[in-house]
């Protein structure tokens, strides 16, 4: 129970690596509030994406709450913030994970797509990140906020030129916020997951040929899992990690390593 009594918020929380850490969160004690934005509220037949999330968190035995909201909007973050601290009493730890990549050429990319990844993936990452760290700083406990980089911050991709910058901001972000917050006994980490299969993916793996070739890369011989990274979103989260600020984990199965 590495987070027992403990309130999480994930951002991007009702699918792929955002759903693990939830979920994931929750089997170590904490109650959680995610946020999601788009479809993921609307139930075709079964359990909506956020009501199977609600329910598996619940299921443990934990509080839960869903709040909808576009991240890159700055009063998103401030009442995700203030509806958990409502239902839930307090924040301790933010896991700012919610990104998007819409994979896309460089030369023909249009203006819209990539304005709409920053605006998501960095400018995101810090509204949510300012409001939860207020937050934190007026509880006067510390916190701890880890945030969902990628390998991508630390080498390149031909069809991800608008994400890559992004995710290199965002683990930019957790050092100088490391800083910043440090004071206040506000940690700050980021993972940086390699391929790991998720929604945000499946289409670019669903090419067989790109999905051996990326599987061949990795040392440890498959793609990761979303809760291959929840684990370690866990441990930076956890007083296990107290004396760890403005690191970065790799979890990536070797991927990043492997040159030859
Ligand atoms: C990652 C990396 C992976 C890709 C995801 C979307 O940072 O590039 O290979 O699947 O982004």
């Amino acid at each position: 129970m590495l987070l027992e009594g403990k309130v999480v918020i994930v951002t991007g929380g009702s699918r792929g690596i955002g759903q693990a850490i939830a979920v994931a969160c929750a089997k170590e004690g904490a109650n959680v509030a995610i946020n999601y934005w788009g479809d993921n509220d609307k139930s075709y037949g079964r359990l909506s994406a956020v009501e199977e999330v609600l329910a598996d968190i619940e299921g443990l035995g934990r509080r839960a709450i869903a709040v909808e909201g576009n991240v890159a909007e700055p009063a998103t973050g401030v009442e995700l913030v203030s509806r958990t601290v409502e239902a839930l009493g307090r924040v301790d730890v933010l896991a700012s994970n919610a990104g998007i990549c819409p994979f896309h050429a460089f030369l023909d990319m249009p203006p819209s797509v990539y304005e709409r990844t920053v605006a998501v993936n960095l400018n995101g990452a810090f509204y949510v990140t300012q409001a939860a760290a207020n937050q934190m700083k007026a509880q006067g406990t510390g916190g701890s906020i880890v945030a969902t980089s990628s390998i991508s911050a630390l080498v390149g991709g031909g069809m991800q030129t608008h994400y890559t910058p992004t995710k290199a901001g965002v683990h930019s972000l957790m050092q100088s916020c490391a800083i910043a917050l440090g004071p206040y006994g506000i940690r700050c980490n980021s993972v940086m997951p390699g391929t790991i299969a998720t929604d945000l993916n499946a289409e670019d793996l669903a090419d067989e040929e790109k999905r051996t070739y990326m599987e061949k890369r990795i040392p440890l011989g498959r793609l990761g899992a979303p809760d291959d990274v929840a684990q370690c979103v866990v441990f930076l989260a956890s007083d296990r990690a107290r004396y760890v600020t403005g690191a970065s984990l790799l979890v990536d199965g070797g991927l990043f390593v492997n040159l030859q």
